[in-house]
């Protein structure tokens, strides 16, 4: 298996989330990456590879708004023309639009800019969040053709910060570009007729599930914590099938918080069934690993051991396959469980 690693992601480092009336310390910290690679190299995986930073900005335009695109990459400099004290501060909104306000207000005031592109006060934009997510693009396009061209089975994307909650027009739980959409949106245009995303990250990823919502050449399944009680919350239920074109090309399998792995695993079953059904011929895993039993965010029991069953039942699908990390905030095991899918499915 190729491994495609984000050399700029530590350029991504928010310092706080609001939780609770409270800014508290972020859980999307770079150290994630950097054991996961350190674990990767551990166990053998040799092929590493750092892509060009350069994003093919035709991709990234076509999965996202270029207002947003625009808004993302001057946010920064903007931050700091209102005040350069702003500089040791990060950025987080702090009113929305919502409930009967225009969000399309003619307004171009920064705090409204903010409010109008997040959906929680949770991600920080810091100075160096554009060029990490766009190297993250990078890696997830670059990924997408290798596998596409068939010149490897699988590729697994090393980049923080995720992407599967940020959507065409909006960033939000840790995301700003969604790179499994880039992934996927790569092998389309690379003539993979039908692409199928599979989601493993305990959250519901509501940005992918937005983005292809109205398609029917994009399957989008998800297995993930009930979002009754768990975040994103306003998105995620099993009656979210599809609009329009896409009407039973989106498949959501929440289960209860505390859910183990036997449960989680037939859902599995039931999720690569309908990858099968789609008859798609690329697939994209959107790898969160926070199922994981002691992540200190979500409620779901897997065992480390789990992940190599997960990473085997994926290669069973015998589909040219990329893996974009999405969550997984134990930190201290999240380079085992990321290791043990990339051996399952390499075995
Ligand atoms: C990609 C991904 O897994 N995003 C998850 C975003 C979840 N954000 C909300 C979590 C709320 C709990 N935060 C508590 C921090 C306490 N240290
Ligand atoms: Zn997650």
């Amino acid at each position: 298996m190729l491994i495609l690693q984000n050399d700029r992601h530590r350029e991504h480092a928010g310092r706080h989330e609001m939780y609770r009336g409270r800014l508290v310390e972020c859980v999307e910290v770079p150290e994630r990456a950097e054991l996961v690679l350190g674990e990767l190299h551990r166990r053998g995986f040799a092929r590493v590879e750092r892509p060009a930073v350069r994003a093919d900005m035709t991709v990234v335009e076509s999965v996202h708004d270029l207002r947003y695109l625009a808004f993302l990459r001057q946010a920064w400099d903007h931050w700091i023309a209102l005040d350069s004290a702003n500089a040791s501060f990060d950025i987080l909104p702090s009113v929305w639009p919502n409930q009967g306000l225009r969000r399309d207000a003619p307004t171009q005031n920064f705090s409204a800019q903010v409010g109008r592109y997040a959906f929680d006060a949770g991600s920080p934009i810091t100075r160096g969040t554009w060029d990490a997510c766009l190297a993250g693009a990078a890696s997830a396009i670059e990924a997408a053709r290798r596998v596409a061209s068939g010149s490897e089975r699988g590729a697994l994307v090393v980049t923080r910060p995720p992407g599967h909650h940020a959507g065409r027009d909006f960033f939000g739980g840790y995301c700003f570009l969604n790179n499994a959409a880039l992934a996927a949106q790569t092998l389309r245009d690379a003539g993979h007729a039908r692409v199928a995303i599979l989601d493993v990250d305990y959250h519901h990823g509501n940005g992918t599930q937005s983005i292809f919502y109205r398609r029917a050449d994009v399957l989008t399944v998800s297995i993930h914590g009930d979002p009754a009680t768990e975040y994103p919350f306003y998105l995620g239920y099993a009656d979210e099938r599809g609009e329009g074109e896409g009407e039973g090309f989106n498949l959501n399998r929440p289960l209860p918080k505390g859910t183990a792995f036997d449960a989680w695993r037939r859902e599995l079953d039931i999720a690569l069934e309908a990858v099968a059904r789609f008859g798609a011929s690329a697939l994209v895993v959107a790898l969160g690993v926070d199922a994981y039993k002691a992540d200190p965010i979500s409620g779901f029991l897997l065992d480390s051991a789990d992940f190599t069953t997960i990473g085997s039942l994926i290669a069973s699908a015998r589909l040219p396959t990329v893996f974009v990390l999405e969550g997984g905030y134990a930190v201290a095991e999240m380079g085992i469980n990321v290791a043990n899918v990339a051996e399952g499915f390499s075995l």
